[in-house]
């Protein structure tokens, strides 16, 4: 007799893939959820639409950008920083609809950090061709708290690579579902995402979408 693993148990835990101390690859875990998580995306870009802001340096950026939650990460000449308000329309970012917070508290309990409340959702959207280079995010007041990524459509070639911008980055794909948790360790690693290759994907078209959730304040 073949008795079924999780006979009348619960539900099978997601695989859990670590990429680097602090830093756990959840595949797929999104994508139960990628009807509605596309539907809320839509809903805030007709209030937030995606823009492409400029640097400090002057340059614009090639992944056009916008957030919902209480506070969104903006960059301007001025410098970055975490605003309650969307300097396009002078109005609050898009309230963070509860499934999208849920879901990174989800993930982010999977990966070990239990309680992680989010008040920033950063969403980016590259087209074939848009990279970013290789940063540290830390422009939120607890670096403690981890930063959950969702990667949705076309798949990337993401670089993580040390504390020291020097250091020899890693290289992981990351496709439609994926979410990775930034903690402990891994969370003031530098990294970046390699130019978007030309594709297609069924629900998004030529595009990646991906979401970060932040603690900032
Ligand atoms: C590792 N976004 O928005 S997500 C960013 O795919 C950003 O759009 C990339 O880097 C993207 O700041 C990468 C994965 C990610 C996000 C935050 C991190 C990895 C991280 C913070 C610390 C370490
Ligand atoms: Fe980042």
């Amino acid at each position: 007799m073949t008795a079924d693993l999780f006979d009348g148990l619960e539900t099978p835990a997601p695989a859990r893939e670590p990429l680097a101390p602090g830093a756990m690859l959840l595949r797929g875990f999104a994508r139960p959820d990628e009807v509605e998580l596309l539907a809320a995306i839509a809903a805030i870009t007709a209030q937030a639409p995606f823009r492409r802001m400029i640097t400090p340096g002057g340059h614009q950026m090639s992944v056009a950008m916008t957030n919902c939650g209480p506070f969104g990460w903006v960059t301007d000449r001025s410098g970055y920083r975490y605003d309650a308000v969307d300097p396009e329309s002078g109005q609050p970012w898009p309230a963070m609809p509860p499934l999208l917070r849920e879901l990174a508290e989800n993930a982010a309990r999977e990966a070990g950090f239990p309680g992680f409340a989010s008040d920033a959702c950063l969403i980016n959207r590259y087209e074939p061709g848009a990279k970013m280079s290789l940063h540290q995010d830390r422009d939120e007041r607890d670096v403690g708290a981890p930063i959950v990524s969702v990667s949705l459509g076309l798949p990337a070639t993401f670089l993580f690579g040390g504390l020291k911008r020097t250091d020899k980055a890693q290289r992981h794909r990351l496709a439609h579902g994926d979410v990775v948790v930034w903690g402990g360790p891994a969370r003031l690693a530098f990294h970046g995402v390699a130019p978007l290759a030309d594709g297609e994907h069924a629900l998004l078209g030529s595009r990646r979408i991906n979401l970060t959730f932040r603690r900032a304040r």
